[in-house]
């Protein structure tokens, strides 16, 4: 109640009172019976109407008390009890006035520009929103009232440090495994298997212990793990450096070994954890190992690590053991059968060729499994002639054919592949128990089932590579033709643009052998050879490049013409080849309602990243997409968004 209503009040009681007294000595001096009436009834009235009065002020006292005259010089305290604090700005968003709590915090900001001292406060003159801000370290609440130019502040630290104690408090789970390390104890004797067993495990018990992470084995190469968001925000700042340091050791002990991660975070449900952490384990080994993958219930996927694009492993104890082991598979085998990948290419083709001059050097009948209906191009000219020529009589035969033979007694070997979608023949790999894959990519989710033996090197550069390595420990001398060296040399020179990646000291040794071979280089090169057509469509593509950024450049094709993917790719070969250029695009139409990208880098960008941005995906340094559109144009302003959004988050890391 205001202080003048109360003067009010009392006023009326007064005069309620001096009437009552006036009726009274009437009264006395009249005593009238009309004046004890009178009296009688004024004394009644004024009664009633006081005892009005007190019931009605007593409750506009409790209701009608406004903050300020409750509080009156409470205010003070009372805000900074309650950590609210204003800030008054003029015309020109000054600082004018600032209340008591920040006085105490010894804030010195009156007389200086609101922007320039809180930059954030802009967004609260475009829109009603509330800013979160930073003072003196405490997080500040701010509200605009806009009309009075006043700033309402609110200290909202306490909460913000409960919200975030709370989310640094879930639950991630983890799936890890070490790849190939099945493998890599078959091949070792007693000893270095026994300290590869008890290294990784070091590494990752130790790794798990400095991070304050749950660790369990549930197999022999594979931890399920169980942290905080804490501990996974940390990794994700160190990016996952445990991958690195775990190669590094294991390249220490001559292996070739890697971890694989897969976490489920972003949920309350155990068990929703646990199917996100499977399956992130399951896309980690679909692009090859070497990273951890990260999925949540409401954040996209992301992934870290898997930078090794390919090194060289100088070891070379585990080609001879290999070479042995196939060596005794082939010898127990009353027939070997060969197969490669689907739209078989030089390197396919040349290792099945490798691996057919082996068991023919232990006099075992080899068979290469073709369809010609799946032939790169170029591959297509040389193994038809080589169909047709009468030395080879009866070893190449088609997928139908395999049913001839007796499958208990026939080893399929597989080259180039081992994704049971890719294989030339994937009916041959269900009807054949014995199987044997010798391959140099990254080994992915889907893989042959239980192979007798498997020799998957990624750090080689072609399987020729491997096989060609694989001559040597041989005891019966493999001999091959000069036509059969110069395929294989085909296959290299295909795998390796020419020499120009993935190259290592073990690629050259096998080149020099397969030129001791009287591979014939030249010819080599002239089975690769483009006709003059092609040549000027390709050309056609690479004069269009320009520069995006300092070292990245895209190339198109017309808006009228249809070209094939190989076309796209190597016009981005080509281009790659000048120097200073980090990573090539080319755009062109493919199909009708189709533009495909060609994607290629050196090690410095990862294109697969940003292929994977349009809906595509491939290798570290080789990759490619396909959209559904017509115009050349918008394919090319969606990668140059693409190439962007990779670029900021590169230097936001
Ligand atoms: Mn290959």
């Amino acid at each position: 109640m205001t202080v003048k209503m109360t003067r009010i009040k009392n006023v009326v009681i007064a005069l309620l009172l001096i009437e009552f007294i006036f009726a009274l000595m009437g009264y006395v001096f009249l005593s009238s019976n009309t004046s004890l009436v009178l009296a009688t009834y004024i004394f009644i009235k004024n009664v009633i109407v006081l005892g009005f009065i007190f019931y009605s002020s007593s409750l506009a006292n409790e209701n009608n008390l406004s903050v300020s005259e409750a509080l009156n010089n409470e205010a003070k305290n009372a805000f900074i009890f309650g950590g609210i604090g204003l800030i008054k700005y003029d015309e020109n968003r000054n600082i004018s006035w600032i209340s008591d709590l920040f006085t105490e915090m010894k804030l010195n900001i009156v007389g200086k520009k609101l922007l320039e001292w809180q930059p954030l406060l802009a967004s609260l003159f475009e829109d009603d929103d509330i800013k979160v801000i930073d003072i003196n370290s405490r997080k500040f609440e701010v509200y605009n009232s806009k009309e009075s130019r006043l700033l309402y502040l609110k200290d909202v630290s306490d909460y913000v440090g409960i919200s975030k104690e709370f989310e640094d408090q879930q639950v991630c789970v983890a799936y890890i495994t070490v790849d190939n390390y099945e493998e890599s104890i078959e091949q070792a004797d007693e000893q270095t298997a026994a300290s590869i067993q008890s290294t990784t495990r070091q590494i990752v018990l130790d790794w798990a212990k400095e991070n304050g992470i749950v660790l369990k084995r549930y197999k022999s190469d594979g931890y399920i793990a169980m942290f905080n968001e804490r501990t996974y925000r940390k990794q994700v700042e160190d990016k996952f450096k445990i991958l690195d340091y775990f190669k590094e050791q294991a390249e220490q002990l001559g292996q070739m070994m890697t971890l694989s991660i897969g976490i489920g975070r972003g949920s309350n449900i155990l068990r929703e954890l646990d199917e996100l952490a499977f399956s992130a384990l399951s896309l980690a080994y679909s692009r090859g190992g070497d990273q951890a993958t990260v999925k949540s219930n409401d954040e996209p996927i992301r992934f870290f690590g898997g930078n090794s694009e390919s090194y060289e492993k100088s070891n070379k104890i585990r080609a001879r053991v290999i070479a042995q082991s196939l060596a005794g598979l082939i010898r127990q085998a009353n027939n070997v059968l060969i197969m490669g990948h689907k739209q078989s290419d030089f390197d396919s083709f040349g290792a099945s060729i490798a691996m057919y001059s082996i068991c023919k050097a232990y006099g075992k009948k080899a068979h290469i499994i073709i369809d010609y209906d799946s032939l790169e191009e170029k591959t297509g000219v040389i193994a038809r002639s080589l169909r047709d020529d009468e030395r080879y009589r009866g070893v190449f035969i088609t997928p139908a054919r395999i049913n001839e033979f007796n499958h208990s007694k026939t080893l399929l070997v597989n080259v180039d592949n081992h994704k049971p979608s890719l294989a030339i023949d994937a009916n041959a790999l269900d009807i054949i128990k014995n199987k044997v894959v010798i391959d140099h990519h990254r080994r992915g989710e889907e893989f042959i089932e239980l192979p007798l033996l498997t020799y998957l090197e990624p750090a080689a550069s072609s399987t020729v590579e491997l096989i060609v390595e694989l001559f040597d420990y041989q005891k019966e001398n493999v001999c091959v033709t000069e036509r059969e060296a110069t395929i294989m040399y085909a296959g290299m020179l295909i795998d390796t643009n020419y020499f120009r990646t993935r190259v290592g000291t073990r690629t050259f040794q096998a080149a020099a052998k397969l030129k001791e071979m009287q591979a014939n280089v030249s010819e080599a090169y002239k089975y690769l050879e483009d006709d003059y057509d092609t040549t000027l469509t390709k050309l056609s593509i690479t004069q269009t490049a320009y520069r995006y950024g300092e070292n990245i450049l895209i190339a198109f094709g017309r808006q009228d013409k249809i070209y094939s993917r190989t076309l796209l790719a190597k016009a981005g070969n080509e281009l790659l080849g000048i120097s200073g250029v980090k990573a090539v695009f080319t755009v062109g139409r493919t199909g009708k309602e189709e533009v495909s990208i060609s994607a290629r880098s050196t090690r410095d960008v990862n294109v697969q990243l940003i292929m994977e941005k349009l809906g595509g995906g491939g290798h570290f340094s080789m990759a490619a997409c396909q959209l559904k559109y017509e115009d050349v144009t918008i394919a090319i302003n969606l990668l140059e968004e693409a190439i962007n959004e990779y670029l900021d988050e590169r230097t936001n890391e």
